[in-house]
């Protein structure tokens, strides 16, 4: 069964989305199988976002990523690397319609709530990232 990364960032936990953002996960029919509450550091999180390290707001969202604890997941279901950006949103907030988490949740660029791994090659990489 197809395994995806997600990770409901500082701001969830901060306000006290991990219930909602949970439940639409499961409503969807996919099952958490991995969840741990971790303090991420600087190290892990250049590691983890090399793809965007050189941009302007990255600063920013290392800061924002390392200022509480974030639960790391792993889920599961059919189709479920896509189906979990779906349920997402886009990165964009302008574009991020509601009814998706992002769309209904995110404040900002920055602070949007949730990350999911954006192919099933970068999952396989996530998962071991922040499960060994
Ligand atoms: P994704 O989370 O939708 O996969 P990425 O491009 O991988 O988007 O960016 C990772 C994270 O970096 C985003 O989720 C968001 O928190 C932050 N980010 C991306 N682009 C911007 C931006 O233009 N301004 C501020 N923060 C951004
Ligand atoms: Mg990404």
């Amino acid at each position: 069964m197809e395994q995806t990364y997600i990770m409901l960032k500082p701001d969830a936990l901060e306000r006290g989305l991990m219930g909602q953002v949970l439940s639409r996960i499961e409503n969807k029919g996919y099952k958490i199988v991995k969840a741990e509450l971790k303090q991420l550091g600087e190290d892990l999180i250049k590691e983890h976002y090399a793809h965007i390290a050189d941009k302007p707001f990255f600063p920013e969202l290392a800061a924002f990523m390392t200022r509480g604890p974030v639960l790391a997941l792993v889920v599961e279901g059919d189709n479920v690397v896509e189906g979990m950006r779906t349920l997402m949103g886009p990165t964009n907030i302008k574009e991020a319609q509601p009814g998706t988490i992002r769309g209904d949740f995110a404040t900002n660029m920055t602070e949007n709530v949730i990350h999911g791994s954006d192919s099933t090659e970068t999952a396989q990489i996530e998962i071991k990232r922040f499960f060994g």
